[in-house]
C-alpha cells in the first residue's frame, strides 16, 4: 500500500511537472484553443492538409503545422494528396505544388517577394480552401507560422487576404557569446552553443532556437562576441559552426561569425594584420574560402575594430575603409557581407564621446565596397534607457546602414526589471532624420528605402542563454519577439506586437491581455524615470551597469558618470549645443535647431543636450529640481502599479510564472527606490535644495547608497 501511494505521488508530481510552465516553449506553446466556440469553429473549418514537398524547409513547415494543429485544435490530419473537401489547407510554392502553380496568384506572389507569403481563402476545384503560398520554401515556413499565430491569438480565419514580406533583408541576432561558454552582458545563463560537445552532439535546443527565430522572421545569427576570439576561425571550430548551420538551415537562418582583426597574427602566424599587406589580404581571402567549404551559405562577418581596445586597421595607420574593404573583397566572390560596426571608442578621451561614431564615419561615405554594411547602435552613446537617435543615420547616404539594437537589457535592469523595449526601438525607428527632407525616418534608412539600397538590415544583441526559459525572465522573451517582428516590419506598433506576444505566451483572456499590455507599454518609460529621467544618461555603477552610480569617477573620464551628468553648483546636464560640445551640429536641420534651442528640446532629451540650472523653469512651471524628483517618483509609482496589476492576475496565470514575475517585480520596486535615493541624494550635494516631504524621503543616506552594490541576481 505504501509503495502504491508512493507511485501515485510520483505519478501526480510527474503530471504536474509535465504541465509546469517553465517558459521553455516561448510563444510557441500551442496550447489547446480555450475559447470553446472558436475551437469548434476552427476544427470544423480545417478538414484537410494538402502540403506536398520534401525539402528540409518544407518538412520543417509540415512538422510545425502538424504540431500546431495537434496542440491547438487536437487535430491529426494525415497529409492528403489532393483537395476533396471544403476546408482544406493548401500549402506550398508554385514548384512544390501543381495546384498552387495553377492558381491565379502570380501578382500577389510577386508582391510577396523572395521571403514573403500570402494567405488567402479561395475556391480550388470547386472547394473552399485556405491557401498559404510563397515563392520559396522559407516563405512557406513563415506563412505557416503566421497561420498558426492566427489560431493562437484567436483571430477569425473565415476570410483571409494576407500578403506579408520582410521590410529588411538581414534580420540578425548578434550573440555576444564567448568560446568559454560565458556571455558578455548575458543574463540568462551560459551560452547556448556547447562548443565542447559540437559537432558530435546536437542539443535539441538548437532546433527550438531556430524554430523560435523563424517564427518571427529572423534569418541570420552571428554566433560569437564582437569582442572576438580568433580561435573561432580555426578548422576545429569551423566544423562545429557548420554543425550548427546545418540545424539552422531548414529554418532559413544563416550563420555569421565575428572576425578578430588580428587573427592573421594570432592563428595565421603572420607578423602583421595590416589590411593593405598582400600576405594579410591573401590570408583572409583563403580563410573566407575555407569557411565556405564548411558552410556553403555562410552569411558573412561582423567586425568591431578599434573600439574599446579591440585591434583594427588604425593599429597600422589605416582606416575603417581599408579594413572593411579587405573583408569585402574576400567575401564578395561568395556573396557574403561584412558588417562593420560604427561603435568606435578609441584610446583618446574625446571632448564628447557621443560625437565619435559620426566624426569617424561620416567622411567615409561612398568609399566602402558594395557588400559592406555599417552597423550603427540606435543612439550615439551606448544602449542607454533613452538616447536620441544616432546622427549617423542618414549621414552616409551612399552606404547601407544597419541598425544595432540591444535586446539584452544591459542598462535597463538586465533580466530582473520588466522593460518592454519595443517602444524604445520604435522611438528611434520613427525619428525623422530629415536627411532627405521631411519623412526621412530612421526606419526608412534601415529598410534601405530612402536611398534604394539593395541591402538592408537590423541586428539585435541577443538576450538568450541556456536558462530553461531562454531569456532569464518571461517578460524578457517579449523583447526577443518584438525585435524579430520589428526587423520584419519596422512599421508595426508596439501595442500590436505586445498583444500578439501576450496572447501566445499567456492566454487570450481580454481581462488579462489588456492590463498586461498596458504595463508592458509603460514599462520602459518607468525605467527611464527611475534611472535616468529628463535626458540624463550613463549614471549606473561601473562595470556591472545595473544599479545607480551617479558619483562614479576616476579612470577614463568618458567611462564615468560625472562626465555625463556634469552636476555642479549651477546645475546639471551635458551641454551639446554650439556653446558646448556642439554635438547638435551632427544632426540635419531642423533637428539640429530643435536640440540647439532649450525651449524646443523635448523634455525627454533636455539634459542630454543642455546644462541647466537647478531652478530652471520647466514647461510645467515647476523647477528642474522638483521635476527630477517627480520623475523618480513616477518611475517608482509605475513599478508599484505593475505589481498591483500583476498581483490581480494570479488566477489567470500558472503559478510558476506568476511567482517568478512577482519576485522580479518586488526586486524592481526595490531597485527603483534605490535609484531614486542614490541619484537625488548625490545631485543634492550640488543643488543644495530640499526634497520636500510630500515626495518621500530616501530611506537611507548617501553613504549607504554609495556602499551598496545592487546585485542583479537576487
Ligand atoms: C557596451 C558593452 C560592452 C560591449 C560594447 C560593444 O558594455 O560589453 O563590448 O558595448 O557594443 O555596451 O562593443
Amino acid at each position: 500500500m505504501k509503495k502504491l501511494l508512493f507511485y501515485l505521488a510520483m505519478l501526480i508530481s510527474g503530471i504536474l511537472h509535465a504541465n509546469a510552465e517553465n517558459g521553455y516553449n516561448l510563444w510557441l506553446r500551442y496550447n489547446k484553443v480555450s475559447n470553446k466556440a472558436l475551437f469548434d469553429q476552427y476544427r470544423l473549418s480545417i478538414t484537410q492538409v494538402v502540403f506536398p514537398g520534401k525539402s528540409t524547409t518544407l518538412t520543417a513547415a509540415q512538422d510545425e503545422l502538424a504540431a500546431g494543429l495537434k496542440g491547438l485544435l487536437l487535430l491529426n490530419l494525415p497529409p492528403a494528396a489532393t483537395i476533396t473537401a471544403n476546408g482544406a489547407l493548401l500549402i506550398g510554392t508554385p514548384s512544390s505544388s501543381k495546384l498552387i502553380a495553377s492558381l491565379p496568384i502570380s501578382a500577389a506572389l510577386k508582391e510577396a517577394g523572395p521571403e514573403g507569403y500570402i494567405i488567402r481563402t479561395s475556391m480550388v476545384n470547386g472547394k473552399s480552401v485556405r491557401v498559404i503560398a510563397a515563392n520559396t520554401d522559407v516563405g512557406v515556413l513563415y506563412g505557416v507560422f503566421n497561420f498558426l499565430k492566427l489560431l493562437q491569438t484567436e483571430k477569425s480565419i473565415k476570410t483571409l487576404a494576407i500578403t506579408e514580406f520582410p521590410h529588411t533583408k538581414l534580420r540578425l541576432l548578434n550573440h555576444w557569446d564567448n568560446l568559454n561558454g560565458s556571455v558578455e552582458r548575458g543574463y540568462a545563463g551560459k551560452s547556448l552553443w556547447n562548443w565542447a560537445q559540437l559537432p558530435g552532439t546536437i542539443d535539441p535546443r538548437y532546433r527550438d532556437y531556430a524554430r523560435a527565430n523563424a517564427s518571427i522572421g529572423i534569418n541570420g545569427t552571428v554566433l560569437t562576441n564582437v569582442n572576438a576570439n580568433a580561435q573561432i576561425l580555426t578548422k576545429d571550430y569551423l566544423a562545429k559552426v557548420a554543425a550548427l548551420a546545418n540545424v539552422f538551415r531548414p529554418y532559413g537562418i544563416k550563420v555569421y561569425l565575428t572576425a578578430r582583426f588580428s587573427a592573421p597574427i594570432e592563428i595565421g602566424g603572420l607578423k602583421t594584420a595590416d589590411p593593405l599587406d598582400p600576405a594579410v589580404k591573401k590570408w583572409w581571402a583563403d580563410k573566407v574560402d575555407e569557411i565556405y567549404t564548411y558552410i556553403p551559405d555562410f552569411g558573412g562577418l561582423l567586425v568591431k575594430a578599434n573600439s574599446e581596445g579591440e585591434p583594427g586597421p588604425q593599429n597600422y595607420g589605416r582606416g575603417h575603409v581599408e579594413g572593411a574593404n579587405m573583408f569585402a573583397d574576400a567575401l564578395a566572390p561568395h556573396g557574403g557581407f561584412i558588417m562593420w560596426r560604427a561603435f568606435v571608442y578609441d584610446e583618446k578621451v574625446a571632448d564628447d564621446r557621443t560625437k565619435q561614431a559620426y566624426t569617424e564615419f561620416h567622411p567615409l561615405d561612398g568609399k566602402f565596397k558594395p557588400n559592406v554594411i555599417v552597423q550603427i547602435k540606435n543612439g550615439p552613446l551606448d544602449f542607454q534607457p533613452r538616447e536620441p537617435f544616432s546622427p549617423l543615420f542618414g549621414a552616409m547616404p551612399k552606404t547601407p546602414e544597419m541598425m544595432e539594437f540591444q535586446i539584452t537589457k544591459e542598462y535597463l535592469g538586465q533580466a530582473t526589471n520588466l522593460a518592454y523595449l519595443a517602444p524604445m526601438w520604435k522611438e528611434c525607428l520613427d525619428s525623422d532624420t530629415y536627411s532627405k527632407g521631411k519623412g526621412s525616418t530612421v526606419a526608412k534608412i534601415v529598410e534601405g528605402k530612402l536611398e534604394n539600397h539593395s541591402i538592408s538590415g537590423m541586428a539585435g544583441v541577443a538576450n538568450i542563454g541556456n536558462d530553461i526559459n531562454w531569456c532569464g525572465n518571461i517578460f524578457a522573451q517579449a523583447n526577443w519577439y518584438a525585435y524579430g517582428r520589428l526587423a520584419w516590419n519596422p512599421e508595426l506598433t508596439s501595442a500590436a506586437i505586445a498583444d500578439e506576444w501576450i496572447r501566445m505566451t499567456f492566454n487570450n483572456d481580454k481581462s488579462f491581455v489588456e492590463p498586461i499590455k498596458q504595463i508592458m507599454l509603460t514599462s520602459r518609460e518607468a525605467v527611464v524615470n527611475y534611472m535616468t529621467p529628463l535626458g540624463l544618461h550613463h549614471q549606473m555603477s561601473r562595470g556591472v551597469h545595473y544599479g545607480p552610480g551617479p558619483w562614479v569617477t576616476g579612470g577614463r573620464a568618458d567611462q564615468t558618470s560625472i562626465y555625463y551628468n556634469r552636476a555642479d553648483s549651477i546645475g546639471i546636464g551635458f551641454d551639446r549645443t554650439s556653446k558646448g560640445s556642439n554635438a547638435v551640429s551632427q544632426y540635419f536641420p531642423p533637428v539640429r535647431n530643435v536640440f540647439e534651442n532649450v525651449n524646443t528640446t523635448p523634455d525627454e532629451y533636455l539634459l542630454w543636450f543642455h546644462h541647466l540650472p537647478w531652478n530652471y523653469k520647466m514647461k510645467s512651471g515647476k523647477t528642474l529640481w522638483i521635476e527630477l524628483i517627480e520623475h523618480y517618483n513616477m518611475g517608482i509609482d509605475s513599478v508599484k502599479n505593475m505589481q498591483k496589476v500583476w498581483d490581480s492576475m494570479e488566477s489567470k496565470v500558472d503559478p510558476e510564472r506568476f511567482k517568478e514575475e512577482k519576485h522580479a517585480l518586488a526586486i524592481q520596486e526595490d531597485d527603483a527606490e534605490t535609484w531614486k535615493g542614490a541619484c537625488l541624494l548625490y545631485y543634492q550635494t550640488f543643488s543644495r535644495l530640499p526634497i520636500p516631504d510630500k515626495y518621500g524621503k530616501p530611506a537611507h543616506d548617501l553613504d549607504y547608497y554609495k556602499k551598496l552594490r545592487l546585485n542583479p541576481n537576487r
